[in-house]
């Protein structure tokens, strides 16, 4: 086993966790790279309109992979690989499309393919890209596997429109693989698990995480950004929220903790966002005052995570910050459980 792929043993996170919590109680949890966008349109090897939400990885050679969602420009998405030896900078973009939409073997692509979050998965020795696959009934998730992102193999839609921000859980729980995802339904934007024992036929739905209401920074529309990160505690979750404003919206970020062997619980909730738009290339781009990571990676340490993120679905940026701070500040500034009711 790679253990670049993976967080180091338990007891090392705690150890960390136990060594700060003074100053990881307080914001700001994650820091913004000085050099920030990694990526834009002016980086790309072939003409394009924006690049923004990717998917992260470390591959076994200790690359990071970052498997960004690109649109063209006619405004349909598709998704392309870029590597880099420190996850920063000298980014090796591949020369042509990675993945592109196959509407004519699967027509629910027909408006491109969006938002991937990767996963990888022991058992299979392989990746799992969970997507977002876009047609006439709206936005739906699909997924694909592969060893190298360079061959895919296509599941299709694995839920069907109205659904998007879904991730594969890295190991099956009480023997099913487990996704996280967001139906919109007749109960609102809420956050959902699902089970399957083969990874094409799921079941077993459950809402894990409601969007507040009201005045709460995430009422009305939630989402899973990154895939959850398995700690001691539980899974942890970096998830957006929407907020809907006069002027628009604003994507923000807030945490949550789960349990590890029950995923559809939920053990701790932040109650105020930990990280909003508020460098200019967050706030102003194609779509104003939106941070949306799709990945992040895991240092050697197995506490400092690279946050990847699409700012304002006009750029990729990269934030830091400890495994550990995030469960701290959890504990020092959440509500048993889900506080949606409020
Ligand atoms: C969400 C998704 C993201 C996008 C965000 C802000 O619904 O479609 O891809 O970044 O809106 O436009």
């Amino acid at each position: 086993m790679n253990p670049l792929l993976h967080p180091a043993p338990f007891s090392r996170d705690i150890a960390a966790e136990q060594s700060k919590p003074a100053v990881c109680a307080d914001l700001p949890l994650l820091t913004r790279y000085s050099g920030n966008p990694l990526l834009s349109r002016q980086n790309w090897p072939y003409a394009i309109n924006s690049v923004f939400n990717a998917g992260a990885v470390r591959l076994p050679d200790g690359d990071t992979l970052l498997l960004c969602r690109v649109e063209d420009r006619s405004g349909l998405s598709h998704l392309c690989a870029a590597r880099s030896k420190n996850g920063i900078d000298g980014w090796r973009i591949d020369a042509e499309p990675t993945l592109m939409a196959s509407p004519k073997q699967y027509p629910e692509e027909i408006w491109g393919i969006e938002d991937p979050r990767i996963t990888y998965v022991p058992e299979l020795e392989q990746y799992a890209i969970a997507y977002t696959s876009f047609a006439r009934g709206g936005p739906g998730v699909s997924m694909a596997l592969t060893k190298d992102f360079r061959s895919f193999r296509r599941y299709g839609v694995i839920m069907p429109p109205e659904d998007k921000d879904a991730a594969l859980l890295p190991r099956r729980i009480n023997g099913y693989w487990a996704l996280i995802h967001r139906p919109m339904t007749t109960l609102g934007a809420h956050m959902w698990i699902s089970y399957s024992p083969d990874l094409q036929h799921w079941g077993s739905h459950k809402v894990i995480l409601a969007a507040r209401r009201g005045g709460w920074w995430d009422a009305n529309k939630i989402g899973l950004c990154s895939p959850p990160i398995e700690t001691a505690k539980g899974w942890l979750m970096i998830y957006h929220g929407v907020r809907q404003t006069a002027s628009g919206s604003i994507y923000r970020l807030g945490l949550a903790l789960f349990d590890l062997e029950h995923p559809e619980i939920c053990l701790q909730r932040g109650d105020s966002w930990i990280f909003s738009p508020e460098a200019p290339y967050e706030r102003v781009g194609d779509v104003h005052d939106v941070v949306f990571p799709c990945g992040q990676t895991i240092g050697a340490d197995g506490d400092s995570i690279n946050l990847y993120y699409g700012a304002a679905d006009s750029s990729v940026a990269l934030a830091t910050g400890s495994i550990s701070c995030l469960l701290t500040w959890l504990d020092a500034n959440s509500s048993a459980g889900d506080r949606s009711e409020q």
